[in-house]
């Protein structure tokens, strides 16, 4: 953390508060991906190659990269005969069969809960819908739900965008990235309602539980911070869009890497600090801002749990061994 010893709280000695939003950091599907690569180092050893970033997180890439993962855009990259690990955020089954005619070792990392809006997709279109794909243009979680379906599918990031869509198809269904901002996107649903009077809901939210909880955690102890820190790298739309909720709500908030990143100015006349991570933030990072602050004066911890959160994916039979595990499939 940047030096704060001008800061007037702590000339002062008045006690800081830290509120922790509960829950924070790594979701179920961001542990999975990670222990995927690790698995997959012990098993097959170095180098094991990682398509894209495991997840959105500079230190979780930074660290499996010290310990041998290579981190590739594409799969030109990919030696013949290597093994490559798909991200958590999925891919299209353009790059599938692109790794399967060069009879690559494919371990895949996509979260169980991408692939089930991958399978929606294939779905609906098969059943001669226009499926609108509510999400951010260029992520590589939409690129790989739009790729299941290239031909019957449409982005839409905005309600405004949605009112802008030109086809008249009466069979219209929706699905949405996994990792949105919940109000946003109901405005944006609210939207495609009142364009599409037909519109098929889909039975369950695509957003998911990680994303939902983090989002409500923090507005839960939005109210009683004068600054909120999130821990998540710049490309990490889950972390974003917790910043951005703490904005709208009125109170300021930073995206931080690291406690490194805090700034003085930022402290200034603050006495609560709301503190969360996005679901690729690692815990650690969350307990070193915790560390980081304290070292720099008093400071008090308390915990807001609005959830406990007890997903669990198994992982893929390619790195699971013999070791016995919860069975197949997601628990709660
Ligand atoms: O989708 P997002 O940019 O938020 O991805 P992160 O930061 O890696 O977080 C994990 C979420 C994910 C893998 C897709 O749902
Ligand atoms: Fe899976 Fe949700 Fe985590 Fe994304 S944020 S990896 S969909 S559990």
């Amino acid at each position: 953390m940047a030096d704060v010893s001008s800061d007037e709280y702590v000339q002062n000695g008045v006690t800081r508060r830290i509120l922790l939003a509960g829950p924070r950091s790594f979701c179920a599907g961001v542990e999975r991906a990670i222990e995927i690569v690790e698995r997959a180092l012990e098993s097959r050893g170095a180098p094991v190659y990682v398509r894209k970033q495991i997840v959105h997180n500079v230190s979780v890439v930074d660290d499996l990269a010290g310990r041998g993962a290579v981190f590739v855009e594409e799969l030109e990259e990919v030696p013949d005969g290597s093994t490559v690990v798909f991200s958590a955020h999925g891919v299209s089954p353009a790059v599938r069969e692109e790794a399967e005619e060069r009879g690559l070792d494919v371990i895949d990392g996509t979260c169980p809960l991408v692939a089930k809006v991958h399978a929606k997709a294939r779905r609906y279109a098969a059943r001669g819908d226009t499926v609108v794909l509510i999400g951010h243009a260029g992520h590589e979680e939409v690129e790989g739900t739009l790729g299941e379906a290239p031909e019957s599918m449409v982005l839409v990031q905005t309600a405004e965008e949605v009112r802008e869509l030109s086809m008249a198809d009466p069979q219209v269904s929706y699905l949405t990235q996994t990792t949105l901002g919940v109000d946003e996107t109901a405005e944006v649903v609210d939207a495609l309602r009142e364009r599409f009077p037909l519109l098929y809901e889909p039975p369950s939210e695509d957003i998911c539980y990680a994303t939902t909880n983090r989002q409500n955690a923090l507005k839960a102890i939005i109210p009683e911070a004068d600054l909120v820190l999130v821990v998540g790298s710049a490309n990490s739309s889950n972390s974003v869009r917790l910043v951005e909720l703490s904005r709208y709500a009125g109170t300021p908030a930073e995206l931080i890497d690291t406690a490194e990143d805090i700034r003085p100015e930022w402290l200034e006349g603050v006495r609560t600090i709301g503190l969360t991570g996005g679901a690729s933030a690692p815990p650690a990072l969350v307990e070193g801002v915790v560390s980081a602050l304290s070292a720099h004066g008093p400071v008090t911890v308390e915990e807001r749990e609005i959830a406990r959160e007890t997903v669990y994916f198994d992982l893929p039979s390619a790195v699971r061994g013999d070791a016995p595990r919860p069975a197949d499939g997601l628990s709660s």
